[in-house]
């Protein structure tokens, strides 16, 4: 799992979430953070689309990033001349394979997807752009037809072969299964692009690069269609306990928190508390027997380092779980080790686990409080 790309698809993929509405400044800058934070693609809207989205899309291309830069497009020659004009290093290409799209979306048959299929591809190899052909629905799509169709593509020279799980209905043996066998069939790169709808879009895209894929699609947050696709930063942490050295090589991961604040401003939406990484609650420790362990090292109850990311923890220590440990650690922290001793702590930790069972959790300032009391106290009794 230690070599392959990430095609970002916010300014795509993540234009189709509900809120999302992306002016030309804001896809600059969501452009620019992205590119900073090392993904290898940026995927934006088909030119095809709306002229602002043409004009945006020459914008962001005359940005001159080190990150290349892809339009999504239908399987449409009409879409393919648009595009190509703008400056883009390539175009992904897409086409519905399932039963279900090809009745009720396109309305083709797989020979006729089949042609259209060349006509594009040759069109855009003969501008000199990189070309990605993409099944949409993949994974309720006849296994023969489908895997007929990629060895053709791949004989016509494609770049890379995409597979999508439009509507988030596999799950991560079913994703191992069809990249080996795909991997068996092409010899060109294979993209994957995993929605979130049942919850395995992380784990998916892990199994696909066990099975030999070379390139994820991910969108900042896993904003998207309905609940979006993989996100970005859970993707990095999934990948950084395999190859975390690989991870934090290849990508700028402090900046990780800035580009989801970014983007979460830019569609209006808050970080959710449980997000990877960078979640409120994501590196808060507050059970005292793992608040004990984490003060000893942190690595007996975190498996990613904080550090890595840019964001710190947090142990809690003002409610009734706390433990005398971290009672301590904070006693420590506030220069008061050598007036509270060990039977001190104790005693601290009594108290404010009496106060939080009758007054619920405690902030940091009222633990300090109750710590200096307990130290003027004990100055009294001295005098
Ligand atoms: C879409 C569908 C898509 C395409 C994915 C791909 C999907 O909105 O056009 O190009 O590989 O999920 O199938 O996002
Ligand atoms: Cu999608």
């Amino acid at each position: 799992v230690s070599n392959f790309a990430i095609i970002d698809s916010t300014l795509r993929e993540g234009e189709q979430f509900a809120t999302a509405h992306f002016d030309t400044q804001t896809k600059l800058a969501i452009a620019r953070a992205l590119d900073d934070f090392g993904v290898d693609y940026i995927e934006v809207t088909s030119p095809a689309a709306s002229e602002q989205s043409r004009s945006d899309c020459e914008a962001i291309c005359r940005l001159g990033l080190r990150a290349k830069v892809l339009a999504h497009i239908r399987c449409h020659i009409d879409d393919a001349r648009i595009a190509a004009d703008t400056g883009v290093d390539g175009l992904s290409v897409v086409i519905g394979t399932s039963h279900l799209l090809r009745t009720y979306s396109h309305g083709k048959s797989m020979a006729a997807i089949l042609d259209q299929a060349t006509q594009v591809i040759q069109y855009i190899q003969s501008r000199g752009l990189e070309v990605r052909f993409s099944s949409e629905d993949s994974f309720r799509s006849d296994l023969v037809d489908l895997m007929s169709l990629y060895r053709h593509v791949d004989r016509l020279g494609v770049n890379r072969v995409g597979i999508a799980d439009t509507v988030g209905c596999a799950d991560p043996r079913q994703v191992y299964d069809l990249v080996r066998t795909l991997r068996g069939i092409v010899s060109c790169d294979i993209e994957t692009h995993f929605h979130d709808d049942t919850g395995c879009a992380i784990a998916n895209a892990y199994a696909a690069l066990e099975a030999g894929a070379t390139h994820i699609d991910t969108c900042v947050l896993g904003i998207g269609e309905r609940n979006g696709i993989t996100p970005l930063g859970g993707l990095l942490a999934r990948v950084y306990t395999a190859a975390r050295d690989y991870v934090t090589g290849k990508y700028q991961l402090r900046q990780l928190g800035a580009l989801e604040a970014l983007v979460a401003k830019a569609v209006g939406i808050q970080v959710p508390f449980n997000n990877y990484v960078t979640g409120s609650a994501s590196f808060v420790h507050k059970a005292g027997i793992h608040s004990k362990a984490v003060l000893n090292n942190p690595a007996t109850y975190e498996v990613l380092n904080p550090e890595d990311f840019g964001v710190t923890r947090t142990v809690a220590i003002g409610h009734r779980l706390t433990g005398w440990n971290a009672i301590k650690a904070r006693v420590d922290m506030l220069g008061l080790a050598s007036v509270v001793d060990e039977a001190g702590c104790k005693e601290i930790t009594r108290v404010v686990k009496e106060r939080a069972d009758c007054e619920g959790t405690l902030g940091l300032e009222k633990v300090d409080e109750l710590i200096r009391e307990f130290v003027e106290r004990q100055q009294q009794q001295r005098v």
